[in-house]
């Protein structure tokens, strides 16, 4: 393998995949951005800006190249004729009325979850983006910024690891590059990391600090709310110095969960194991009698926010799996009106 592919994380489970195809690794390239018809990707000849091939283009949004991407160029090099099958794949339901699922980085490793010992940090908040992770299929670390603003760094470790039972949790001045080693321990060299959180975190800064290099604006926060304002405007793969390819994933933040019960069901493990010894096999845990997992509110073993996160969540997963089924099925219903339109067209002008 190509000592440039090796360093944009190319390992075997890409490379297989063009092994007996005839195809050379001087085909494969990976994508590190993407603009509205072109994509930025880099290949063993280096940097290029190419288009997608006539298939691609009118595929449907999800097979189409997004950043992370492991693509077959053509033999010139000026366009992708394939997307190779993805390890991970973080995706969305389009925005607005639209019914197509778009993917938003693909290849992703290591999701950091980026959050700060402040007003911002929110349990509720880290639930969808570990039930989001999980789906994915990449693995989450939860990051903990700004611990220099806080006596009590600990609460806020403890708080975050209750969230999922096992989960990762690192700190972080990103400020002060002496206080990164928990968080690089995760990064190596051919892995791919994902940084995602509330605009303020801290997430540029990080990027920053750990490419030793300035990367990708940042901007101050509101002083009265914490709150931060969007810099980063676009999606971009980075790759460090030190080896591993970082993306910092703006957008991530309104991801709405759909078709994603059992990635739920990973992240509140508990209540599920909770819910079989309820009396009722379809308790809602409200106000059922013989509800375990009510029991375990009332003897401080489960607090009762993150009952209620997990039932929002299932709700605004349910309401959007249906409401994307149903305009498939619309779309389904159209697409078979038309045909027979056409059909009885056709039928007509042969008579
Ligand atoms: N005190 C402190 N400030 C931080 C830390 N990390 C980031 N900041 C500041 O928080 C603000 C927002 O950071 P930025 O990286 O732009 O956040 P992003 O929106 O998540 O990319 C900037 O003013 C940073 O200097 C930290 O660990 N400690
Ligand atoms: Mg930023
Ligand atoms: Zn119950």
């Amino acid at each position: 393998m190509s000592e440039a592919l090796l360093q944009l994380g190319l390992v075997p489970f890409f490379a297989q995949q063009i092994a007996g195809t005839g195809l050379l690794e001087n085909r494969l390239g990976r994508v590190t951005s993407v603009q509205r018809s072109k994509s930025t990707v880099i290949c063993d000849a280096g940097k290029r800006s190419v288009e997608l091939s006539p298939n691609l283009r009118q595929a449907a949004a999800i097979e189409r190249p997004t950043i992370g991407d492991w693509i077959v160029l053509d033999d010139s090099h000026t366009r992708i004729e394939q997307v190779l099958e993805r390890k991970s794949l973080f995706k969305r339901v389009g925005a607005g009325s639209g019914t197509e699922i778009q993917a938003i980085a693909a290849n992703v490793d290591t999701l950091f979850i980026v959050t700060s010992c402040n007003e911002e940090f929110k349990e509720s908040r880290l639930e969808r983006y570990l039930a989001l992770c999980d789906e994915a299929g990449a693995m989450p670390v939860i990051v903990l910024t700004k611990t220099d603003l806080t006596d009590d760094t600990d609460t806020y470790v403890s708080r975050a690891r209750s969230v999922q039972a096992g989960v990762a949790v690192e700190t972080a001045n990103t400020l002060d590059p002496a206080t990164l080693d928990g968080v690089r321990a995760w990064i190596d060299k051919t892995s791919t990391i994902a940084l995602v959180g509330s605009s303020g975190v801290g997430k540029s800064t990080l990027l920053n600090a750990l490419a030793e290099n300035s990367l990708a604006a940042t901007s101050e926060i509101r002083e009265q709310d914490k709150k931060g304002r969007h810099t980063t405007t676009h999606r971009e793969l980075h790759r460090l110095p030190s080896g591993g390819l970082l993306i910092d994933v703006p957008g991530m933040r309104e991801l709405k969960v759909a078709e994603i019960d059992h990635s739920i069901g990973r992240v509140f493990e508990d209540i599920e194991q909770l819910a079989m010894q309820c009396q009722f096999i379809d308790c809602k845990h409200a106000i059922e009698p013989g509800c375990a997992v009510l029991k375990a509110i009332e003897e401080n073993r489960l607090d009762i926010r993150r009952l209620d996160n997990y039932q929002k969540l299932r709700r605004e997963n349910a309401l959007a799996t249906a409401t994307l089924a149903e305009k498939r099925a619309q779309g389904r219903d159209f697409a078979k009106i038309v045909k027979e339109a056409k059909l009885v067209k056709n039928r007509r002008a042969a008579t």
